[in-house]
């Protein structure tokens, strides 16, 4: 009988590894491809089962594992308006994957439609796109099987990068509507940045290229495509050169390169000759981080990381919504992780007079933190974030009448960054395109970026523990309530150190407990970090 049930029929064909328990985590799920064939198909369940009860909206799945190595890979949602799926649908996600059978499958799924009063008569639209992953092409195979199971119409992207079909995403269910966000293509995605992106540098100077490292992965060719759309260097437009973009080798993708090797290793990738002062930027494998870093004459490394995104960018928005007139009309705060540099966060707090706010790890809880603001700059310590721009806050820029020249000059610039910015997830692209623009406006190099403040000296551990799980946090990840006594003594050790500050907590994405350790001296970063490790063991 279970065989002539489509959803059965086709779910015979990925079955679930009988000895593993799946988790929609922050980032999906990502695991060694190996294991994710049965995951992506009952993923294109969900996604048919979503769009169903927002009743035929599209839903977006991304096949790609970021920065992780090329073996593995995963599996995302995308919600209608390009954000991350609801947090409620990854219990959702969590009971299909792990289905003990296909007819558990199929009982989970008609459960889960009667539940969530799903009517079945709505056709559901899905669209999918997936990184340069050699196991791409297989689990879109999985994916395919479970739309046409699930009688889903859909459209395959092929290879795009995760903010692209974020973008694409949107702008298909917005077509028609007042909040019309783009033309619902590829190439409307380059127009749309190259044009806000011109528009935004007006005749500004940059000073030298920008080298770009993009991680071997899909960022390279796609980062190509958008130069063509951009103002050529011979016009006085951005230079821009693409390293690192061999994805005819898979095996290469994140290898010694990308965003996340220079973040953790604090030095640019070996493959790297960059001269003193020339700025240098990675992606990584889905380009949707970016890190920026430069040498100086003594070959010293200074990496600009998000914490220097965000605050560049607020800095910066901040000055042209006061200089457009409109500074008591916006309120721009800024979103942060507990891994953010404190010197950041005094910079943001007591130079920029701004606010801040700290949330757990995980793009979906910055970004709903930022939608609070009029103006929310966000960005995680690693590279990933954005600036989002409220309905209000749209509507005041775009009527507001400029009182002088000079209003109007600035009320130009905003007007183009809301087009640039990608709101709905960071996106490495208009990320790196946004800190070209701003040194531009500036007349800075990395150097001058970089002297805005001086970082804590912090460091950053892994540590193997029998059971992560007991790990829980309060306070945005800053605190630990279990297991009992442990936070106190972090605390004793933390207040032994001048500007000292620690934190211990569980990873999301990996079998570890995450050590940040910051403190005035590089010595003394260590040693917490060393002790407070001893701690969690
Ligand atoms: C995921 C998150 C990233 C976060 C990281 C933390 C998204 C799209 N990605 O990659 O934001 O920084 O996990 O990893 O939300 P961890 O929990 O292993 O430290």
């Amino acid at each position: 009988m279970a065989s002539q049930n489509p959803i059965a029929a086709a779910s015979a064909k990925f079955p679930k590894p009988a000895d593993r328990t799946f988790q929609y985590g922050t980032a999906g799920f990502r695991m060694k491809a190996a294991l994710l064939d049965s995951v992506v198909y009952r993923v294109g369940l969900l996604a048919a089962l979503r769009s169903r009860k927002l009743n035929g909206q599209v839903i977006g799945v991304i096949i790609t594992a970021s920065h992780n190595p090329p073996d593995d890979n995963g599996v995302k949602l995308v919600d209608p308006m390009g954000e991350m799926l609801e947090q409620f649908w990854e219990t959702y996600a969590t009971i299909l994957a792990n289905a003990p059978s296909d007819q558990a499958l199929v009982e989970a799924y008609d459960k889960l439609t009667a539940d969530l009063k799903i009517d079945t008569a709505v056709q559901p639209r899905v669209i999918f796109a997936r990184d340069t992953r050699a196991s791409g092409l297989r689990l879109v195979s999985a994916l395919v099987a479970a739309l046409e199971a699930s009688g889903t119409e859909y459209t395959d992207y092929k290879l795009l990068t995760t903010p692209q079909l974020h973008y694409i995403t949107r702008c298909l269910n917005t077509k028609g509507t007042a909040y019309e966000y783009g033309e619902p293509t590829e190439q409307g995605y380059y127009e749309k940045t190259a044009a806000s992106f011109k528009a935004a540098t007006g005749h500004k100077k940059f000073n030298g290229p920008v080298t770009v490292d993009c991680a071997n992965g899909v960022g390279g060719p796609k980062l190509r495509e958008l130069i063509k759309y951009l103002p050529s260097p011979s016009e006085g437009g951005l230079e821009i050169k693409v390293v690192n973009d061999n994805v005819v080798e898979p095996e290469r993708l994140n290898q010694q390169c990308g965003a996340d090797f220079v973040k953790t290793n604090q030095r640019a990738p070996p493959s790297s000759h960059s001269t003193p002062l020339a700025r240098c930027a990675s992606l990584d494998g889905d380009a949707d981080r970016l890190m920026y870093y430069f040498v100086d004459s003594d070959h010293g490394f200074h990496l600009l990381d998000g914490d220097r995104i965000a605050t560049l960018a607020a800095l910066f928005i901040g000055d042209l919504a006061r200089n457009a007139g409109l500074g008591e009309k916006l309120k721009v705060g800024v979103v942060q992780t507990a891994y953010a540099n404190g010197a950041s966060t005094s910079y943001i707090t007591q130079d920029l007079k701004l606010p801040v706010v700290c949330t757990p790890t995980g793009v979906k809880h910055l970004h709903h933190a930022a939608t609070k603001f009029d103006v929310g700059v966000y960005f995680e310590a690693n590279g990933h974030g954005t600036v989002v721009f409220s309905d209000v806050a749209l509507k005041r820029i775009n009527k507001y009448e400029p009182q002088s020249p000079a209003q109007s000059s600035s009320l130009n610039v905003l007007r183009a960054l809301t087009a640039l910015i990608n709101q709905t997830v960071g996106d490495a692209f208009s990320d790196l395109l946004l800190v070209e623009l701003i040194l531009a406006h500036k007349s800075w190099g990395p150097k001058e970026w970089d002297l805005t403040y001086t970082d804590l000296p912090n460091r950053l551990g892994r540590i193997e523990v029998a059971d992560r799980i007991i790990f829980k946090t309060t306070a945005a990840e800053r605190k630990l309530e279990s297991p009992p006594g442990v936070q106190a003594q972090i605390d004793g050790l933390v207040g032994k150190y001048k500007n000292g500050r620690s934190f211990a907590r569980a990873s999301g994405t990996e079998d570890a407990v995450r050590v940040y350790a910051e403190a005035a001296t590089k010595g003394e970063a260590d040693d917490l970090a060393a002790k407070v490790a001893d701690v969690v063991k």
